[in-house]
């Protein structure tokens, strides 16, 4: 019997030692089978320089071609460097009106080839994810007005080169009345001759809302994906997201989405939004740290056995890190670490936020989806049947704004999931302006938000109206979308603010709103609050009592603020900085006699005689000490 005990030990051990093999030659395996398909996928030439050259060069796009050079501009996500000094003057006015009508370096996209090679951003970890066998396959919507031939052209490119192909229906490309010349026959030739691309046009300006309405009608895939027409899909892009919407028909998941340069067009890795989170040392000091992953190594079995639970069919393996044989030190890689969130203020622009505390306690792992409030809205996939049944988009918002919170906020109040999948990343060219035209004479923006706010926002909408004094404009008919509401029996917006997005700032909470006018002369305190405002003093303007920049709100905790911006006095001028929460330099206090005193240096605000800035002096009750605040708390 002892020696049953030992053989049957040994068995065990020789068992153990196997599965070890197995799994390793399984990575291997699927390592060089990756590789092996990277090097095999064909390229094309580099250089392509100028429009007319990329045209002509049209007919060859999309055949076998040589091997990829890396060290041609841009490969591996390399910035294109260019000094418009050095161009000739030809070259010159090209790279001038690239700039121009793009509101990006076109002419540096023009230099890199439509199948660049990128970085592969993800956490090691995704590589090992084993994903459902039977993924549903998708439909890419990709709308645009005016693209830049090669900025459009890769990013088709990256969405077939880098998507399995039993996964990738079919890329449909709608073009939104565009005027560009190679956006006509070209375009359609590119579309003919390219396995899976379909070409569908408005027959006038309709706005990316209804554009991408236009593509959803004629998509087949059982998932819809969207992405703008200046992305550049990574490796291991798609997998991931339809994972989750397999898992669950109601899950609507976006990548993370990376930064391309919109000058050197060089791919960021994980920078949308900004990338750190602020903490403070024991001087009281802000300062900015990476997002902590406290819980990353704590939990190693539960994820393995959870993927199990999903599927009895899965093999799972952990990701082997790197103890180093000389110092015993534990290498592991930070990728998640810099992941965003969406959220929103209540002027009802979407902003970019760290991955909250809450959220964090709720993941197992770095790979694991992050629930997002909202998302940015260009680049999302979602079930085709549960985008129907929650009622696609508003057909009645134009050309641009506001679709994204609609969709976000009706995800969730419906019933649906908004997640981030941290091992999808897709690169997006951000702009500093917008190329294009709009409409004359409307405040599109506004008028897509308040048609947003009338639907969803229940009596959580006078938070915005308040901005602009309840000018609400002509906004169109919004009947429809509320019997929609009412149809899908969805829950309260305030639900919504207390489970889904408890971080917001609540203006109800404020004890004082609106302009804030001065006695002496009909003076406001005005600032933006953005990023453009920092290191700006605070400026005084003639009230024009329509909210926007002259709109404040005193919190309980003595900041006024708008949105995430608090007015700071450090000893020279009163700023906008972010709100920090932590009183100090951001602690005001408005007084009975209606004075605003500073909690900390105790000096009141004061405008200046000439009435063009506001300085801080002593209390003493002088009219130019005295402010109105537009509405009161009567606590
Ligand atoms: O009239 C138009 N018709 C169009 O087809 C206006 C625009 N478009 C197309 C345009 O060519 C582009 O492909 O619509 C797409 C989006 O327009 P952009 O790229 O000029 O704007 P953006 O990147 O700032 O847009 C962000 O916000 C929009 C709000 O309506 C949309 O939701 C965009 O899809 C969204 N983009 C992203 O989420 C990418 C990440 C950017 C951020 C934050
Ligand atoms: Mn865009």
């Amino acid at each position: 019997p002892n020696n049953d005990r030992i053989r049957l030990l040994e068995r065990m051990r020789e068992d153990a030692a196997n599965e070890l093999r197995l799994k390793e030659e399984l990575l291997h395996r699927n390592r060089s089978q990756q590789m092996m398909e990277n090097a095999m996928r064909p390229r094309v030439p580099m250089n392509p320089f100028h429009d007319h050259v990329i045209q002509e060069r049209a007919g060859q796009l999309g055949s076998p071609h040589p091997q990829v050079d890396v060290n041609a501009p841009g490969e591996l996500g390399r910035p294109v460097m260019i000094d418009k000094e050095k161009l000739t003057p030809e070259e010159r006015q090209k790279y001038e009106t690239g700039w121009q009508k793009n509101a990006f370096n076109q002419y540096a996209s023009d230099m890199i080839s439509l199948h660049r090679s990128l970085p592969d951003v993800r956490d090691k970890e995704c590589k090992d994810i084993q994903y459902h066998v039977n993924l549903p396959d998708t439909s890419v919507v990709v709308i645009f007005h005016n693209e830049a031939w090669s900025v459009l052209l890769r990013t088709v490119y990256s969405v077939i080169d880098r998507s399995p192909p039993h996964l990738l229906k079919e890329v449909i490309l709608v073009d939104d009345y565009s005027d560009f010349d190679h956006l006509k026959q070209p375009l359609q030739d590119f579309a003919d001759k390219t396995d899976k691309v379909k070409l569908v046009r408005a027959k006038k300006r309709e706005g990316l809302i209804r554009a991408r309405l236009l593509g959803f009608s004629v998509a087949v895939g059982e998932v819809v994906t969207f992405l703008d027409s200046h992305c550049e899909a990574t490796e291991g892009w798609l997998e991931p997201l339809l994972d989750r919407i397999a898992i669950n028909i109601t899950n609507v998941v976006t990548p993370i989405i990376d930064v391309v340069d919109d000058d050197t067009l060089k791919y960021n890795h994980g920078t949308a939004g900004s990338t750190s989170i602020g903490g403070f040392d024991w001087n009281l000091q802000f300062n900015w740290h990476a997002i902590p992953n406290h819980e990353k190594r704590r939990r190693w079995l539960e994820p393995l056995v959870d993927r199990i639970g999903q599927d009895e069919s899965n093999v799972v393996v952990p990701v082997i890190d790197v103890i180093e044989d000389t110092t015993l030190k534990y290498l592991h890689h930070q990728g998640a670490s810099t992941i965003q969130i969406g959220g929103f203020d209540w002027g009802l622009q979407y902003n970019w936020h760290p991955v909250p505390e809450r959220e964090k306690v709720h993941r197992k792992g770095p790979v694991d989806p992050i629930r997002s409030p909202t998302m940015a809205g260009g680049l999302f996939a979602i079930s085709k049947a549960y985008f129907k049944k929650l009622g696609t988009y508003d057909p009645g918002m134009d050309i641009w704004g506001g679709e994204n919170l609609e969709l976000s906020f009706r995800v969730w109040m419906c019933g649906g999931t908004l997640e981030i999948i941290p091992c999808s990343h897709v690169g997006h060219i951000f702009r500093k302006r917008s190329p294009y035209s709009w409409k004359t004479g409307v405040n599109v923006v506004k008028k897509n938000s308040v048609r947003l706010a009338e639907v969803w926002m229940d009596e959580y909408k006078t938070y915005y109206y308040e901005r602009f004094n309840f000018d609400l404009g002509e906004y169109g008919d919004v009947t429809e979308r509320r019997e929609l509401r009412k149809r899908l029996k969805c829950k309260s917006f305030d639900w919504f603010i207390k489970n889904i997005y408890p971080e917001l700032f609540i203006p109800g909470a404020a004890l004082a709103s609106g302009e804030i006018r001065n006695k002496a002369m009909s003076q406001c305190l005005d600032s933006s609050v953005d990023h453009h405002s920092y290191n700006k003093p605070i400026k005084m303007w003639p009230c024009h009592n329509q909210g926007g920049n002259q709109y404040w709100m005193l919190s309980e905790a003595g900041e006024i603020r708008r949105d995430e911006g608090c007015m700071d006095y450090a000893g020279q001028f009163i700023m906008i900085y972010p709100c920090h929460g932590m009183k100090g330099n951001q602690e005001w206090v408005y007084g009975p006699d209606n004075s605003l005193r500073h909690k900390n240096t105790n000096l009141c605000v004061e405008l200046s005689p000439n009435g063009k800035t506001v300085e801080m002096k002593p209390c003493t009750g002088i009219d130019r000490q005295i402010w109105l605040w537009k509405r009161k708390d009567k606590r």
